[in-house]
């Protein structure tokens, strides 16, 4: 069984695998819509190696609508439940507390949260009170508005102090420091130089202390080097994994898992920077 202990132990970098049961997320949007579907996918990208599967039922692509609670929970909650009774550790994607609270109930081992505690005021609170994993990412605000809080005058050091403040405020609302795990938020508030940026800056944000995940996979930063859409983004996806479990990242967030896998025990037998 997974745990948090196992979970946040040390070794080689771990592969999250996405499940997003949206019709609208950015690369994969429409494809696991289907329950039976989706649990089908999850279980192969558990096989596949994933140390845990990231069930989200809401898109945060820029410019993207919010959907309603309701909503969200009737995507998301059947997949929990489905993954969770053939074996496969889950995170739950949300921002919601009580989604977050509902699908710990129906059996996921972690709460990723891209807004960090700053979207839905009782998410921290409530994930104390859970006991499980917290996955805190950089955020500056919803989707509708992303694009022009990307204004920065460094970077890394803002997303290292940003990532601080939400560090202090976990811990004041009661969720204990070995539960939690950071993210620098790749794309989010932050054009694609600026997230280049923020990867060649590995050394300060793992230097926080935390474990952190890292969310590059398919994402549009990757255009000027994978021109081509989404789909043809994986292999310098791949790349990525490569840099980041160098530098001992504690865990990639990929829609592909067995080439990170093997990018990961790669890195793993080159011995770490950090
Ligand atoms: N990116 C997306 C969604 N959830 N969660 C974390 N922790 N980090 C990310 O970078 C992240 C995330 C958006 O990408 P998707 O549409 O491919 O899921």
């Amino acid at each position: 069984m997974t745990t948090a202990t196992t979970l946040l132990a040390p070794g080689a970098t771990r592969v999250v695998g996405i499940l997003n049961v949206t019709p609208d997320s950015f690369s994969d949007g429409g494809s696991w819509t289907e329950v039976d579907v989706a649990v089908e996918h999850g279980v192969r990208l558990a096989a596949e190696g994933a140390a845990l599967v990231d069930v989200g039922g809401e898109s945060t692509r820029p410019g993207a609508t919010r959907v309603d609670v309701e909503t969200e929970l009737a995507r998301v909650l059947p997949v929990v439940s489905g993954l969770t009774e053939r074996g496969v550790a889950v995170s739950v994607d949300t921002m919601r507390a009580e989604v977050a609270r509902r699908s710990v109930e129906a059996g996921a081992v972690v709460v990723n949260d891209v807004s960090g505690g700053l979207a839905d005021p009782q998410m921290l609170r409530t994930v104390a009170s859970l006991g499980c994993v917290y996955v805190a990412m950089h955020w500056r605000g919803h989707s509708a508005t992303m694009i022009e809080r990307a204004m920065y005058d460094d970077v890394v050091a803002e997303v290292v102090d940003e990532l601080l403040a939400r560090v202090r405020a976990a811990v004041v609302a009661g969720i204990e420091p070995d539960r939690l795990v950071l993210d620098p938020g790749l794309g989010f508030a932050k054009n694609a130089e600026q997230s280049w940026d923020v990867l060649r800056g590995v050394e300060a944000i793992h230097g926080i202390g935390l474990p952190v995940l890292w969310g590059a996979s398919r994402k549009g930063m990757l255009d000027p080097v994978a021109p081509g859409g989404p789909l043809a983004r994986d292999d310098a996806s791949v790349a990525i994994t490569t840099w980041l479990a160098t530098h001992g990242a504690w865990a990639v967030r990929t829609h592909t898992v067995a080439p990170h896998v093997a990018a990961s025990a790669v890195a793993s037998k080159l011995g770490r920077r950090l």
